[in-house]
């Protein structure tokens, strides 16, 4: 029989000589410097990825809590007072301090495990009617009322804001104006930055506003 005369040949008869097995040391040595390459420049990318992620996730949050303070204004008819406390219970008449969250029931810290900062428009806190609130904002609107809550300097008149302190832990210049890095009361003023300034190695704030006419807007 053919295939039993096959059989037994030797291996090389049956198929051919045999090929050389595995890689050179040449040939590893070039795969390897590859490797090393894709290592170091993968590990470059890790801290750049990890930043962009956090960032991205602290936007994310104090989005969030704009709209939570904007639900919490169509149902109560007015804006929460920013809280003294990092508890984030509301403290009246508190216009500058931290997200009053325990008051808007959210979370109150950014991706840095920092507590958000928040100011108001004090004129919209004392209302009590989404009615009121209306004619409250069309007064601030019209100037009837001197409004008292701005970012980019004067020129964007804001209901609320909401800040994350960034990637440096701290508030930084304009929100925070006594460089002591966080938002408060004394020592700050009523004027913050503008909502999504550039970060740069000065300001890495994450800020995000409401204006007047756009929450005006939401009440129509
Ligand atoms: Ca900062
Ligand atoms: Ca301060």
């Amino acid at each position: 029989m053919a295939t039993d005369r096959m059989l037994l040949l030797p291996f090389r008869a049956r198929y051919g000589p045999e090929r050389p097995k595995g890689f050179t040391l040449i040939e590893l040595a070039f795969v390897l410097v590859i490797l090393g390459i894709l290592v170091s420049m993968g590990a470059g990318l890790i801290p750049l990825l990890v930043n962009q992620n956090k960032l991205n996730e602290s936007r994310a949050i104090v989005r969030e809590a704009r709209t939570a303070v904007i639900g919490y204004a169509l149902a109560t008819g007015r804006l929460p007072w920013a809280a003294a406390g990092t508890d984030g219970s509301e403290t009246v008449n508190r216009q500058r301090g931290y997200l009053p969250h325990e008051t808007l029931g959210i979370p109150g810290t950014d991706s840095y495990a920092k507590p958000l900062f928040y100011s108001v428009e004090p004129y919209l806190a004392t209302s009590s009617t989404t009615d009121e609130l209306k004619d409250r904002l069309a007064e601030l609107i019209s100037g009837s009322h001197a409004p008292g809550l701005f970012c980019d300097d004067t020129s964007i008149r804001a209901a609320f804001v909401v800040i994350s302190s960034g990637k440096n832990l701290e508030a930084d210049t304009p929100n925070d104006d006594n460089h002591n890095g966080i938002v408060s009361q004394s020592g700050d003023n009523n004027r913050f930055a503008k909502p999504g300034a550039p970060q740069t190695s000065d300001y890495d704030d994450i800020l995000d506003a409401v204006t007047l006419t756009y929450l005006h807007g939401r009440l129509e």
